[in-house]
C-alpha cells in the first residue's frame, strides 16, 4: 500500500468539512494561508524545495518527490516550474472535486462581480 496516497486522500476529505465551517471567503482565505505556509519566503512563490521542506503543515509529508513533483506539474497553469498563489488555490479546488461542486457557486459569484465592475468601467 502507498502510504502517501492515503495522507493525500485525507487531506481532500478534509476539505468540505473545512467550506461548510468556514464559508467561502473563510475557505479561501484558509488555502491562501495554506499557500504562505508552503511558500519560498525569498521568492514568494511555492517551488518543489519549499513544498517539500513544509509538506509536514498539510500532513504530506509522506509524499515522495515524484508525488510533490506532479503535484507541482498539475497546478503550474503558466508554464514556469512553481505555483503562484492563485496556482495554488486552484489546485487546492481541483484535488477535491466534492469542494468543487460545492464552491461553484462561490467562484460564480465572484466571476459575476468581476464582470460587473468590469461592464461599470467600461461603460463610463
Ligand atoms: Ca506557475
Amino acid at each position: 500500500m502507498d502510504g502517501g496516497v492515503a495522507k493525500r486522500v485525507e487531506f481532500e476529505d478534509m476539505l468540505p468539512a473545512m467550506a461548510e465551517k468556514l464559508g467561502g471567503d473563510g475557505l479561501i482565505r484558509e488555502l491562501c494561508n495554506g499557500f504562505e505556509l508552503l511558500m519560498d519566503r525569498d521568492r514568494g512563490v511555492i517551488t518543489l524545495e519549499s513544498l517539500r521542506r513544509n509538506s509536514a503543515v498539510l500532513g504530506l509529508q509522506d509524499l515522495g518527490d515524484d508525488e510533490l513533483a506532479s503535484m507541482l506539474r498539475e497546478g503550474d497553469v503558466d508554464g514556469d516550474g512553481v505555483l503562484s498563489q492563485m496556482e495554488f488555490c486552484v489546485l487546492m479546488f481541483r484535488l477535491s472535486p466534492e469542494l468543487m461542486e460545492q464552491s461553484r457557486a462561490w467562484f460564480e459569484e465572484m466571476v459575476e462581480d468581476e464582470f460587473r465592475r468590469e461592464r461599470k468601467r467600461s461603460s463610463s
